[in-house]
């Protein structure tokens, strides 16, 4: 099975150059001007476009089984939008639910991604802690290609964790040469708010993001990020969505830390003004968390993606249509939490970023794809076009344009939080595992074709930063 895609511009996170492409068996064997390749090969014409990476969502869940429900979204259908929008792996979330064993509730996650038809990898989340997570998180970094692990610092009651749990699992994260991240906001307080409000008789949407305030988020996004400066790993904070959080990140890197941070195209985009439509289905819709946020937080997130400062961009693609939503119609606090994008991040990204001036083609890749397998370690098989890496690839039009709609896209969702947004900047192909899967509205997603990807851990980094510790070990004070 080969593949040439001809006559484009390669854009990289640190190139942009004229070059054909040349793919064999789910590999690219070849990048160079006016390539003399075998015959046989499908050409795709990539004249007055843009070949890049296909993009990778770090922040997805699939069929996640979710406040009472399950999202509406699974694994076939999600990779199958993806790929319409240009993006070629997810790395999705396998969530344990208390008490149960992380081994367990991983081989039920990698069950349900049998059907995916991109590649796909998972974080696992650390919800509870006794000997036997300890034990798993070894076994999953060891032989299942596991190097990250997820805290929700919210839902409380439910999948929470204190602070106890964070110390315990950001150590064994170290010890093992894996990434903590974080979903950064203080369930304590958001508990306590919620309870006060529908006191109150705010019931509505119009309390989700009042139960959220972005101190709450920056609370969190500090204290996980102090935790793990005293414990001495790094740390990827989620979906950072509101400045008090930024300024964390921005000023523990600052004093040297390595702390990322991840910024979901809806954040960007979307101000909080969604929750008081007044059509309760429509502001329903929008509920997730973080919640969408006043406007000058938008402002300050693109200044954090331009700064560097955010290192990815993400979608927390979880979706709940309206029926399911319909659980919270009076309490906002059981309304699923969760909107999509997983088909729309790129276009988003690209019109918003490099349409506005605000990010160069390369910073885009950088932030769509090539970011994300660095910090996630499967960089360069994923995230860049050179010899070697895998055949995910998106051939970009950067002048074909249409407004997103609910009623055209491709994800398993009755509503879309972009809904009417005219974007400008396509994918005209998106090839995964050297194979076309998306060619000009033409949606070819082969069910089960996503190959799990294991991404090892980061011993040789880590064994440094263990070093260092060591010389800043305390030491007894001898007396007498
Ligand atoms: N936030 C959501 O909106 N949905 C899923 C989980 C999360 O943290
Ligand atoms: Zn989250
Ligand atoms: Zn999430």
């Amino acid at each position: 099975m080969s593949l040439l895609i001809k006559g484009g511009t390669v854009v990289t996170a640190d190139d942009e150059f004229r070059a054909d492409v040349y793919c064999e068996n789910g590999k690219i064997v070849a990048v160079g001007e006016n390539l003399d390749v075998p015959g046989g090969a499908e050409v795709v014409d990539a004249g007055g476009q843009y070949v890049m990476p296909g993009g990778i969502d770090p922040h997805t869940h699939m069929q996640l089984p979710f406040m009472g429900t399950v999202a509406s979204e699974d694994f076939y259908s999600g990779t199958a939008a993806a790929m319409a929008g240009g993006t070629t792996m997810i790395i999705d979330f396998v969530i344990p639910s208390p008490q149960q064993r992380l081994m367990e509730a991983y081989e039920t996650w990698r069950g349900w991604a049998q059907k995916a038809s991109a590649d796909y990898s998972f974080h696992v989340a650390v919800t509870w802690w006794d000997e036997t997570v300890h034990e798993d998180m070894g076994t999953l970094v060891r032989d299942h290609g596991v190097n990250s692990f997820k805290h929700f610092m919210a839902y409380k009651n439910a999948i929470m964790a204190d602070d106890e749990i964070l110390y315990n699992s950001f150590s064994r994260a170290l010890e093992l040469g894996a990434i903590p991240t974080v979903h950064a906001e203080n369930g304590e307080l958001v508990f306590q708010l919620q309870k006060k409000l529908i006191a109150e008789g705010i019931t509505g949407p119009e309390g989700h993001p009042l139960s959220r305030p972005p101190e709450a988020e920056g609370e969190a996004a500090n204290r996980a990020i102090r935790l793990a400066q005293v414990i001495g790993t790094p740390l990827y904070v989620v979906h950072v969505s509101a400045i008090q959080a930024l300024e964390e990140i921005t000023r523990a890197r600052g004093e040297g830390y390595r702390v990322f941070g991840e910024v979901l195209a809806g954040h960007l985009m979307i101000d909080d003004s969604v929750y008081r439509h007044e059509d309760w289905d429509v502001a329903a819709a929008h509920v997730m968390s973080p919640p969408f946020r006043a406007k000058e937080h938008q402002a300050a997130l693109w200044k954090g993606l331009q700064s560097g400062n955010l290192q990815t961009t993400a979608t927390d693609h979880c979706c709940f249509c309206a029926d399911q939503k319909a659980m919270g119609r009076d309490d906002f606090s059981k309304i699923p939490n969760g909107t999509g994008g997983v088909e729309d991040r790129m276009a988003v990204l690209w019109s918003q970023g490099v349409g506005k001036g605000r990010l160069t083609p390369s910073e885009f890749v950088a932030v769509t794809s090539a970011n994300a397998a660095k910090i996630f370690n499967i960089y360069p098989r994923k995230g860049s076009v050179a010899v070697g890496a895998d055949a995910d690839i998106v051939v970009w039009d950067p002048a074909a344009t249409k407004t997103i709609s609910a009623k055209t896209h491709h994800q398993k969702v009755d509503y879309n939080i972009f809904e009417g947004m005219e974007v400008t900047g396509l994918p005209s192909h998106t090839i995964s595992q050297g194979k076309v899967t998306y060619k000009e509205g033409d949606l070819r997603a082969v069910e089960g074709a996503g190959n799990y990807v294991n991404r090892p851990n980061f011993a040789p980094y880590y064994a440094a930063m263990e070093k260092r510790n060591e010389l800043n070990k305390p030491t007894a004070v001898k007396r007498g």
